[in-house]
Parts: structure tokens; C-alpha cells; sequence
């Protein structure tokens, strides 16, 4: 049986990803931080098969015990400070986490697994903010790197990282340079929820208007169940290597919210949404559009789920259940 550990498990990819090896057949191990996690309930309420290990990626030797117990032989290291807006009031946490939270991984691995380095998989949950202030429109692997937040940044470290010890220790270590992916589980911080909550909310009468950053910034947004698969096909694969995952499609945040009332029943929504500084970005990544071929081409992978079917599914679960965060 093939044996899985999963750092991240909690966020909304460790749940698609850990229900998508379940059904693989996999044993699945996750990785969960703190001594109360409000979160575990939650992972033990969609993932009742999977053995919760406690660890966090700032302390080596929890990695080293959870791989211990879990003897994996795939891992994929979802885990870090994810929000970027956060990560320029909190850089050097985010550095730490999300950027040297994949050495500290690559670096258990390595030590733990010794002579049997090439029994494991390693995946590293790379980002499309990477590519930040863009150098080429859409944006593939071999695109320039130029990160526009502390999160980039950090994210930049660990892909480098993870080719680094590819390349140095022959680990079969793959990095997914994911563009946005959303779900009804994404945080509520996120755009797309943050919206989809607000809708929802509005269209009961809950609450009155919804206030905004940037709207004109654009994103290729997809849906986070069809992006876990990608994940596992790069694993499933007899050489390691980077891939672009995104639909090759871009929207703005106005499209956003255009789809988003809507699916609502409201098709004016300028009264209801405002716009406020505390909610722009020190440097924003103003347009982001990936070009998918080696995916579709090597892995044979191709999204599913369109961007409108994604911003309905959402909109309608925020009204099925009303005040749900996750
Ligand atoms: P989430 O923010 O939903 O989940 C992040 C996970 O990391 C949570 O399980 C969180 O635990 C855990 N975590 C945070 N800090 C630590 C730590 N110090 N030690 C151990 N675990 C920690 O992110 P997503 O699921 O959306 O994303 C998964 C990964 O993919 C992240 O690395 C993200 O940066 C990356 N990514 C995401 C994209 C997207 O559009 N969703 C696109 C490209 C990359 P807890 O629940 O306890 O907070
Ligand atoms: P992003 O996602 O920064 O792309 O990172 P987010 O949903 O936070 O922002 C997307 C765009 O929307 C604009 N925006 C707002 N964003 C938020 N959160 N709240 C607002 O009120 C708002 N108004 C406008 C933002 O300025 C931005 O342009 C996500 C995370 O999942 C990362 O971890 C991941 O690596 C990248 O996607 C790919």
C-alpha cells in the first residue's frame, strides 16, 4: 500500500488532496500544527481515515518524527503561510514558514530516508506569485521569477530549493507552480470567498454591502479539486520535474463579482460593494495567465470545472450553509 504524508492537511488543498489519495487507496498521514487546532476537528470530520500526526515545520525534529511514523513514500509539502496581504506585516514569520519551512522538510527527508532516498517522492506547492511583476504573458516554467510580496519571495526560496536537491542529492523532488485555485473550503480571506460569504450574506439580508481592494487586478482562477490531481500525476511520473498548472483563462476581480451577485439573483452590484485602502497591497501582481501545455501534454492532466461553475458552486454553498468558514 502506497503510504502518503501530507504537511498542510488542515488548509483547504490538504483536504482535496487527502480525500483524493483515500480513494487512490493510499495511507494517509498529515501533518498538524498546534496543541488545539481548531482545524483538527474539521480534517477528523472530512478525512476519518487519516492518522493525525502533531509537528510543525519550524521544528526539525517533529518532521523527523513524523516521517518516522509515517514512513512515507510520497510527500507533499502543502503547508505554509498562504495569504499574501499577511505576509508583508509578518515577512520574516513568512520567510521562516514558507520559505525555509521546505528546507527544513527537504533536509528531514534527506537524513531520515538516507540510503533509501530513492524510494521517496517529494511535491513542493510552488505559486503562480512567483512570477509577481510578469515577464511574459502567459506565464510557463521557464518564465523569469520575479516576486512582488514577502510570500513570493519565500515561495521563490523553496522552489529553488527543491530543484536544488533534485539536482544535488538526485531526489525525485517536483515542484507544482500552482495559479489560484478556489473551492467552497478556500479561507475566508481569500477574494473569492470573501466574496461568495458576502453574496450569500447580502442576498439573506444579513448583511449590507461588501468592501473591496483592487478590482481590476486578474487572476486564472480554478478549481482546487481538479489541481490536487495534478499534484499526484507529477508524483506518479518516473522523472521529477516543474510544472505550470492553471486553466490558460484570466479574470478580473469585476468579473468576480459580476458572476458572483448573479448567481444571487443580483445583477447591479455596484451599490453594494465599495473599495477601501486597507485592503490594497503595498505591490500588487496586476495579471497572472499560465500556459498549461507540459501538463496537458507529459502529465495529460486538464481542468474540469470552468470559472463560472467554480464562483456558482461557491456562492451556492455559502447559501446552503451560512456561516460556515470553511
Ligand atoms: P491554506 O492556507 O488553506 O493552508 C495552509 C496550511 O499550512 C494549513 O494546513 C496550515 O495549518 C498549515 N501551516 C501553516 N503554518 C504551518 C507551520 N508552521 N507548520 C505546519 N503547518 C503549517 O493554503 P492552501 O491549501 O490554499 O494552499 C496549500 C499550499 O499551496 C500552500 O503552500 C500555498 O502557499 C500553496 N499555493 C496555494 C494556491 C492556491 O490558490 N490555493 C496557489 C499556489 C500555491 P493551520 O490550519 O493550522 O493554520
Ligand atoms: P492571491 O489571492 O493574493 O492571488 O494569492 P487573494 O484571493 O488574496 O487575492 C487575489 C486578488 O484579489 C485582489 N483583491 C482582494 N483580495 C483579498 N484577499 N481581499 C480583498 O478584499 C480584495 N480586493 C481585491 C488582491 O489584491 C489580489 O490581486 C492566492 C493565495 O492562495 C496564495 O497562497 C497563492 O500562492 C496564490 O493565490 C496563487
Amino acid at each position: 500500500m502506497k503510504r502518503a504524508l501530507i504537511t498542510g492537511i488542515s488548509g483547504q488543498d490538504g483536504l482535496y488532496l487527502g480525500e483524493f489519495l483515500l480513494e487512490q487507496g493510499y495511507e494517509v498521514y498529515g501533518l498538524i500544527r498546534g496543541q488545539n487546532n481548531p482545524r483538527r476537528a474539521i480534517v477528523e470530520e472530512i478525512l476519518p481515515q487519516a492518522t493525525l500526526i502533531t509537528g510543525d515545520l519550524m521544528d526539525f525534529s517533529s518532521l523527523l518524527r513524523a516521517l518516522e511514523i509515517s514512513r512515507p513514500t510520497e510527500i507533499y509539502n502543502l503547508a505554509a503561510i498562504s495569504y499574501v496581504a499577511y505576509s508583508w506585516d509578518n515577512a520574516q514569520l513568512t520567510s521562516e514558514v514558507t520559505g525555509k519551512g521546505v528546507l527544513n522538510m527537504l533536509e528531514a527527508i534527506r537524513l531520515w530516508a538516507k540510503g533509501s532516498l530513492d524510494q521517496v517522492r517529494f511535491y513542493q506547492a510552488s505559486s503562480s506569485e512567483m512570477f509577481g511583476k510578469v515577464q511574459e504573458v502567459p506565464q510557463r516554467e521557464s518564465t523569469l521569477l520575479w516576486p512582488r510580496s514577502p510570500y513570493g519571495v519565500a515561495k521563490v526560496f523553496g522552489h529553488y530549493m527543491t530543484i536544488n536537491y533534485r539536482e544535488s542529492y538526485g531526489m525525485h523532488a517536483s515542484s507544482g507552480i500552482l495559479f489560484n485555485h478556489e473551492s467552497p473550503r478556500r479561507g475566508p480571506e481569500f477574494v473569492t470567498r470573501k466574496v461568495s460569504r458576502a453574496v450569500a450574506a447580502i442576498a439573506r439580508g444579513d448583511q449590507d454591502s461588501l468592501v473591496m481592494g483592487n478590482l481590476d487586478a486578474k487572476r486564472d482562477w480554478g478549481y482546487a479539486g481538479d489541481y490536487v490531481r495534478a499534484m499526484w500525476m507529477m508524483l506518479q511520473q518516473d522523472q521529477p520535474d516543474d510544472y505550470v498548472i492553471a486553466t490558460g483563462q484570466t479574470q478580473s476581480v469585476r468579473d468576480l463579482l459580476d458572476v458572483a451577485f448573479a448567481a444571487a439573483g443580483i445583477d447591479d452590484w455596484q451599490p453594494l460593494v465599495q473599495q477601501d485602502e486597507r485592503f490594497m497591497r503595498p505591490a500588487e501582481v496586476d495579471l497572472l495567465i499560465g500556459d498549461a501545455s507540459k501538463a496537458h501534454d507529459v502529465l495529460g492532466w486538464q481542468p474540469e470545472v470552468s470559472f463560472e461553475e467554480l464562483v456558482r458552486m461557491m456562492v451556492k454553498s455559502d447559501q446552503d450553509n451560512p456561516g460556515r468558514t470553511w
